[in-house]
């Protein structure tokens, strides 16, 4: 049934969630497998929202309202793909914006992207500690830590956050990648991270790329 599919992906790239969350069931009803609504409508349209957004033809509001349309149609598809040994998540992620920082903004949109590009996600939220991301991955064991900072007083505490997963024996089980305003490539390498990306679209990529 690739007319509702191409109906779904094209709903979530207009973020139109009433209806993303229509056509899906509009699908279900009509036994399209929940999976391949997963396959070949959601993670293709997120795909394009992210070429999108690094083209400039979009921006952090059109993203968020597919981020928003996805995430309808997924809830819906979620319960019926548990337990399908064909799904596989990308990777788990543990993400959050590290200790003393309030911005979370640009870490929800890099979480959303994630999500579209089928990863697990924990977010932490704000404010994280050190010693709370340690936990975390010890509890859920990700693939990959995403820290985000928005300010020059925090992005310190990402360096931090790595000490501390070295402390903790962890950080050889997990990649690093670090984003945010005043971060770049040469303070993620500075400060011993795996990866960095400027915005929310390369982030899914990277993401990709270091589960790889
Ligand atoms: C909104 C905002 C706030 C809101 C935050 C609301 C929220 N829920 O997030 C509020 C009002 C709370 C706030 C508070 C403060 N803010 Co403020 N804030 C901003 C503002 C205007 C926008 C930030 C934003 O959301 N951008 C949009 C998102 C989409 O972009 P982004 O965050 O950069 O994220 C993208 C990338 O960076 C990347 N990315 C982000 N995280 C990650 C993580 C990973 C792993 C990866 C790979 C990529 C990645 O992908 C994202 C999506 O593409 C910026 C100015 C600006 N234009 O950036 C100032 C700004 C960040 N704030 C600033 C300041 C100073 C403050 C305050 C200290 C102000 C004060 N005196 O109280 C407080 C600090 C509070 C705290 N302890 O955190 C300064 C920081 C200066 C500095 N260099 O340190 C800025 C730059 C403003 C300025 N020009 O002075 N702020």
């Amino acid at each position: 049934m690739p007319g509702v599919l191409d109906e779904i992906k094209q709903a979530v790239i207009d973020g139109n969630a009433g209806a993303a969350k229509e056509l899906t069931n509009k699908a279900l009803a009509a036994k399209v497998d929940a999976l391949e609504i997963f396959q070949v409508a959601l993670i293709p349209a997120m795909d394009e929202v992210g070429r999108r957004m690094q083209a400039e033809e979009y921006y952090i509001p059109e993203v968020l309202l597919s981020a928003r349309a996805m995430r309808t149609s997924s809830e819906i598809l979620k319960p019926l793909i548990a337990g399908n040994p064909n799904m596989k998540p990308a990777g788990k992620v543990v993400i959050g914006t590290v200790r003393g920082d309030l911005h979370d903004i640009g870490k929800n949109l890099v979480a959303m992207m994630l999500e579209g590009a089928s990863f697990e996600i924990s977010d932490l939220g704000i404010n994280v500690t050190p010693d709370q991301f340690v936990a975390k991955v010890n509890e859920v064991k990700p693939n990959l830590v995403a820290l985000s900072a928005m300010l020059t007083t925090t992005m310190m505490g990402m360096k931090e956050t790595i000490e501390a997963l070295k402390q903790a024996g962890v950080r050889s089980s997990v990649k690093v990648m670090v984003g945010g305003a005043p971060v770049n490539q040469r303070f993620a390498d500075e400060i011993g991270a795996d990866g960095y990306a400027a915005d929310a679209a390369t982030a899914a990529n990277l993401a990709k790329s270091l589960v790889a």
